[in-house]
């Protein structure tokens, strides 16, 4: 059983998330990095792509009344540049079309619309000009912020500029998992730069557009040393400086981890750091994802001389150890040593489970929910301002490099018929928020 609605204050923001490229189709979309990604053999567990995806394009209407029937207060979906921008630079009208009344669709739902500008759907056009290693993406990207500001704008609760920009530069440029599927520290650390720098200059044209409660959506992983060695402590500390403090401290105005910079700053840009001031641009709020922890055992290899180990604890279908601790520790970590008294939202929790042979039967989700609301709940009785909790994902949707196998959704979606079921852990929240 999920906690109930009355253990968390008045106010407090329940939603849904999802994203551009996992659920909409991208029919009449401009191609992304993602699409060239995906038709490249090997990088995606079962060859298949967004191309389809949920049909949320066309079936939007009744996946926003799944949202408002299980009680949320708030849709947390992105918008695709690809869509908006097909070149990366001109705005397709079309485009913005499908978000315009899309955003209507919540405003008479009664629910509250937070975006992410950016949930990974480079255009290719800009991925050929080198994307996220360009240090020219700060202005398309702040092109394209302020071109999706203009014409939804008005009716949206919250916008974040970036989801997860780990996954964006170092998943995507060093680990090579994601598109534009490099390994390749150079690129990789250009990219870990450059993604905040877009960052701070669209934050910058936004608040010049008049637009308020601005963002950006990190993830954060508890990286544990896998044994009691000196060597394992030190290659926890560093993948932590990578992951867990590289973007938050940058955005406090606290500089770079040193060590991270070990590995990385050999290969940022010249005169990086001037670009410090304008990265570390005020925040309205912080979105705080969180799903696992790693175990991390020295590597006598090449820096960051780290292997990732599979831990003892119980895991979900993407073999990801469930440790809902780690949300209150992180929580209040953030407010400790970075955000202080800034607003944080869990903008991302969730398990991926299989479905079986009753496609509603997911109550080890209803208990993997209702263990990290009830760690959102202690860190916020030891202080932490927090004000909402979005579970990722609406929908069984497409899991990028493992493609549609792992089950994320409180809807299950079946790919053949495109029909949603509501499984348990939809019914939880529905009696939890509608009661
Ligand atoms: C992320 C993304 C989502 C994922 C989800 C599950 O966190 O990687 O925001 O797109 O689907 O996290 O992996």
């Amino acid at each position: 059983m999920l906690p109930s609605r009355s253990d968390f204050p008045a106010g407090f923001t329940f939603g849904a998330a999802t994203s551009a490229y996992q659920i909409e189709g991208t029919a009449v979309a401009g191609l992304s990095h993602w699409d060239s990604f995906a038709a490249t053999p090997g990088n995606i567990a079962d060859d298949s792509d967004g191309s389809r995806a949920c049909d949320h394009l066309n079936l939007w209407p009744q996946d926003l009344d799944l949202v408002r029937d299980a009680g949320f207060d708030a849709y947390r979906f992105s918008t695709s540049w690809a869509r908006v921008m097909p070149d990366g630079l001109t705005v397709n009208p079309d485009g913005l079309d499908f978000y315009d009344r899309l955003v209507d669709g919540m405003v008479e739902r009664g629910l509250k619309p937070f975006l992410t500008f950016y949930h990974w759907e480079l255009p290719a056009a800009l991925a050929a000009n080198g994307g996220w290693q360009n240090r020219d993406i700060a202005a398309r990207f702040a092109d394209f912020c302020t071109a999706v500001h203009a014409r939804i704008g008005d009716r949206i609760a919250s916008a974040a500029t970036l989801n997860e920009p780990w996954c964006i530069a170092w998943l995507s440029h060093f680990l090579g998992h994601h598109a534009p599927g490099l390994r390749d520290i150079h690129a990789a650390s250009r990219a870990m730069h450059h993604v905040l720098l877009a960052h701070g200059t669209a934050i910058r044209a936004l608040r010049a557009e008049g637009a308020t409660s601005l963002g950006i959506v990190l993830n954060f992983e508890t990286c544990h040393p896998a044994d009691d060695s000196p060597a394992a402590a030190r290659a926890a500390e560093t993948q932590d400086a990578i992951y867990n403090q590289w973007f938050i401290r940058a955005l406090m105005g606290q500089g770079y981890p040193d060590a991270a910079l070990e590995g990385i700053g050999p290969h940022l840009p010249d005169r990086w750091q001037a670009d410090m001031e304008l990265i570390a641009q005020p925040l309205d709020w912080l979105g705080v994802n969180y799903y696992t922890r790693k175990l991390h055992a020295p590597d006598p290899g090449l820096w960051p001389h780290a292997a990732e180990l599979s831990g003892p604890l119980p895991k979900t279908q993407m073999d990801w150890e469930i440790r809902p601790e780690g949300l209150t520790e992180f929580l209040t970590r953030l407010a400790r040593d970075h955000t202080g008294n800034l607003p944080l939202y869990v903008t991302e929790n969730g398990m991926a489970l299989g479905a079986g042979p009753d496609v509603t039967q997911d109550d080890r989700r209803v208990e993997f929910i209702a263990d990290h609301l009830r760690a959102t709940r202690a860190a916020m009785d030891q202080g932490v301002d927090v004000r909402g909790f979005f579970y990722w994902s609406l929908l069984d949707n497409y899991e990028w490099g493992w493609g549609y196998g792992p089950r994320f959704g409180l809807v299950h979606v079946d790919y053949d018929t495109m029909a949603r079921t509501p499984k348990a852990s939809w019914h939880a929240f529905h009696r939890m928020l509608r009661g």
